[in-house]
């Protein structure tokens, strides 16, 4: 089987109730880019990534469709089902943009679970949890704003919440995590504080010290691995590390040297399903917490997360973030990736097992054939 075309789609995304706001700043809307992949055989594998805005991490919009422009012509002529290959072909193409190598990568998960008539969770090793947890980001915002819809959260049946801070005095985080816990704790309900790289030391130990009472994880507090690793070792806290791991070997790296108690994994931002599922057996091989989600985009992206979501060793499955809650509208044709009770169900078909509706795209912004 070959690669016989590769057309490339910009779609927006508005988000629902707007903006969604973290310590850099807020998003009103996002641009993803959906990547449509045909092969000599006839069979359609669809990909996706879309940047949640350009300070979230080294991935913009327009960047994401220029390396795909590097990417795609010289792509047509391989096979999309053999994934080592693939991927070496892709590192001699282009070095790193592995968020284009991911919307490439998924899109042919998407074509071998079709070939082979099976989903790509059973791709990936098999599944080990349907239907698969989600959880909740709650935006920055006012203390007893967030509490109430933290509390809403819960009674919808997330298991985890994250709870974003930073970007304004740490005195507000603070006040802003015990309101939270004040109406959510000892429901059971897992906790994460994410400041999206937006604290220094001072504030992050601030907010460690005067919450040591709350049993969160904090997520990516500083901008740097030396700072997070400050206070890492003066903070009562498990820190989960993101933004920084910019590739499989600077994730792989801190799991295998315990420098860090936990991961918030992006699936593009490694490069797609095939990497991700090396971190996911590292992770395990080390006893790690992870997530399984992205930055943001739609059901192809959610679907992806989902199906690599459901093969994450149940212990260690700190669930799936999709960004359905606060979006509008769905690609697929029979309703799509979404979030019921707290959960996903995986699709039953083939593949990604979505039926896009491509007509939603428009016109292709580029066509790359042979
Ligand atoms: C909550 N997310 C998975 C979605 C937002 O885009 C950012 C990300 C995170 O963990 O920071
Ligand atoms: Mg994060």
């Amino acid at each position: 089987m070959k690669i016989s075309s590769i057309a490339i789609y910009a779609h927006e995304l508005p988000v629902h109730n707007g903006p969604y706001r973290m310590s850099h700043g807020e998003v009103y809307s996002l641009d993803t880019t959906l990547v449509k992949i045909t092969t000599d055989t006839g069979l359609v594998g669809w990909g996706e990534a879309c940047p949640v805005g350009p300070v979230y991490e080294q991935h913009h919009a327009a960047g994401n469709r220029a390396a795909l422009s590097e990417l795609a012509p010289r792509l047509i002529g391989t096979d999309p089902t053999n994934m080592v290959l693939l991927h070496r072909k892709m590192d001699t193409v282009l070095f790193g943009h592995n968020y284009a190598k991911a919307a490439i990568d998924i899109a042919a998960h998407d074509i071998a679970g079709k070939h082979l008539g099976v989903r790509v969770a059973d791709l990936l090793g098999g599944v080990a949890t349907e239907p698969v947890p989600s959880y909740y980001a709650l935006a920055v915002d006012e203390p007893e704003v967030v509490a109430q819809r933290a509390a809403a959260k819960v009674a919808e049946g997330y298991p985890r919440l994250q709870l974003k801070v930073g970007g304004r005095p740490v005195a507000q985080d603070i006040a802003t995590v015990r309101a939270v816990w004040k109406r959510i704790g000892g429901h059971g309900i897992k906790l994460a504080i994410d400041a999206n790289r937006g604290l220094n030391t001072r504030d992050a130990l601030r907010l460690s010290r005067e919450c040591q009472d709350i049993p969160f994880i904090m997520e990516q507090p500083c901008h740097t691995a030396e700072e997070t690793a400050s206070v890492r070792e003066r903070s009562n806290h498990a820190i989960y590390l993101d933004e920084i791991t910019t590739d499989l070997s600077k994730a792989v790296a801190p799991v295998v040297r315990r420098e860090c108690d936990g991961l918030g994994l992006k699936v593009t931002r490694l490069g797609g399903l095939h990497p991700m599922s090396v971190l996911r057996d590292v992770c395990e091989a080390f006893s790690t917490p992870h997530t399984t989600d992205d930055s943001w985009g739609g059901d192809i992206i959610a679907a992806a997360c989902t199906h690599l979501g459901a093969t994450v060793a149940p212990d260690l499955n700190e669930g799936v973030w999709i960004a359905a809650p606060y979006i509008d509208g769905h690609y697929d044709r029979h309703g799509g990736i979404r979030v019921v009770d707290g959960h996903i169900q995986l699709p039953a078909g083939p593949g990604l097992g979505l039926d896009i509706d491509e007509e939603m795209f428009g016109e292709p912004v580029a066509v790359y054939t042979a």
